[in-house]
């Protein structure tokens, strides 16, 4: 019986070397296949005395039990390696950012328009545009501003050259003439507000050639001083992200309103910081006013039933205020180091439910 313990050896030996599952099916097809040596060795039981088989039965039916109890034992050991394998290949990291920060980021007037764009819609205004090259008429005259008015000075204008017919554009200088597009195209009741960029021959600190502003202009049959300055100071409470807010108005002059109306906001600028909404110091917001019946009358609609307000904000120095940015020039020269420290995450998406600058 030495032959059955000598294949016995070998086998789990065999068994215990496969190194993978196609390794141990060898030796199982080696052993337990249709001519295996196992298979062999049973088969020669039938050709044996009954002496010689109640001896070597048991050995040889315990020689098959024992390598295939081997088997299924490696068999199982060689599948959990491989688990352990390929889960170690496979590993995630779950403490890794799921995906690279996003490059690129949102220029803070970008994300300031986007805020007001939202504020705006919540109080039910839509949004107007305008061209960047406008008519003379629509910058000016059409806003009482005839060619010979002192205020074209104030405005510092890039004009370009005339026309054949010697009609005159320019680089709008503010975004009042976007009111005169809308009224000669819009009956009252009017709710809009024109936020876009404009032009002036002006460069220091606070000012720059081009720059942004933020019109709203209201038409309605009742519209008075009153309902502008909730809509300033809901607008204020919105958008500097405040419950309260004190506002200033302080008498101005504009030609095309009657009467003319600059608004600060309460502010506290004692510790090097602005703190909106309380303190001794006052923040200057921009012109407004009742919009002047001549100007009504100049683009269609009835001063005598119509009357509105509105006003013009600078949308760069909002931001500059809102985000704490000293300089108005770096806003406008793409430089990346600047861009990154005041620039808006892309995905994030200013609404009033979710928060506007988060
Ligand atoms: C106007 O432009 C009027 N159209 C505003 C208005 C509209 C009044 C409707 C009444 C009714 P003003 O020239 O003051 O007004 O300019 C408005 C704002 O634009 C200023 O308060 C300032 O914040 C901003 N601004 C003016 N010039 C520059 C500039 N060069 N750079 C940056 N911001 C400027």
């Amino acid at each position: 019986m030495s032959d059955v313990h000598s294949l016995e050896r070998d086998l789990l030996a065999a068994i215990a070397n496969a190194g993978d599952e196609a390794a141990l099916e060898e030796v199982r097809v080696s052993a337990l296949g249709k001519k295996g040596s196992i298979s062999e060795l049973l088969k020669t039981l039938g050709g044996m005395n009954a002496e010689d088989r109640k001896q070597k039965g048991p050995l040889i039916n315990g020689l098959r039990d024992k390598v295939s109890g081997a088997i299924a034992a490696r068999k199982s050991e060689l599948a959990l390696a491989a688990l352990n394998a390929r889960l170690q290949a496979e590993r995630v990291d779950v403490t890794l950012p799921a995906r690279p920060e996003p490059r690129g980021s949102i220029h803070p007037v970008s994300q300031v328009l986007d805020e007001i764009t939202a504020i705006f819609a919540d109080l039910g205004f839509a949004v107007a545009e305008g061209p960047d090259v406008e008519f003379d008429d629509y910058n000016f005259t059409k806003l009482n501003i005839p060619p010979d008015h002192p205020a074209r000075q104030m405005h510092d204008t890039f004009y370009l050259a005339p026309q054949a017919d010697d009609s005159q554009h320019l680089l709008r200088t503010h975004t009042s003439p976007v009111q005169v597009r809308t009224m000669l195209k819009q009956k009252p009741p009017i709710r809009v507000i024109a936020p876009g960029r404009t032009y002036r021959v002006d460069s220091d600190a606070t000012h720059t050639p081009m720059f942004h502003q933020l019109e709203a202009l209201v038409i309605d049959e009742q519209t008075n001083l009153g309902h502008l300055k909730w809509v300033v100071e809901e607008f204020c409470k919105a958008f500097f992200e405040i419950d309260t807010v004190e506002l200033r108005a302080r008498p101005s002059f504009f030609p095309f309103t009657e009467p003319s109306v600059e608004w600060d906001m309460r502010c506290d600028r004692s510790g090097g910081q602005t703190i909106f909404g309380t303190g001794h110091d006052w923040l200057e917001l921009g012109g407004s006013g009742m919009v002047n019946p001549h100007v009504l009358e100049m683009c269609g609609i009835d001063p005598s039933r119509y009357q509105g307000f509105a006003f013009g904000f600078g949308l760069d120095r909002m931001a500059m205020l809102k985000y704490g940015a000293p300089d108005l020039r770096p806003f406008f020269e793409s430089d990346i180091r600047w861009l990154r420290h005041f620039g808006f995450a892309a995905l994030d998406i200013p609404t009033l439910d979710g928060g506007l600058s988060r």
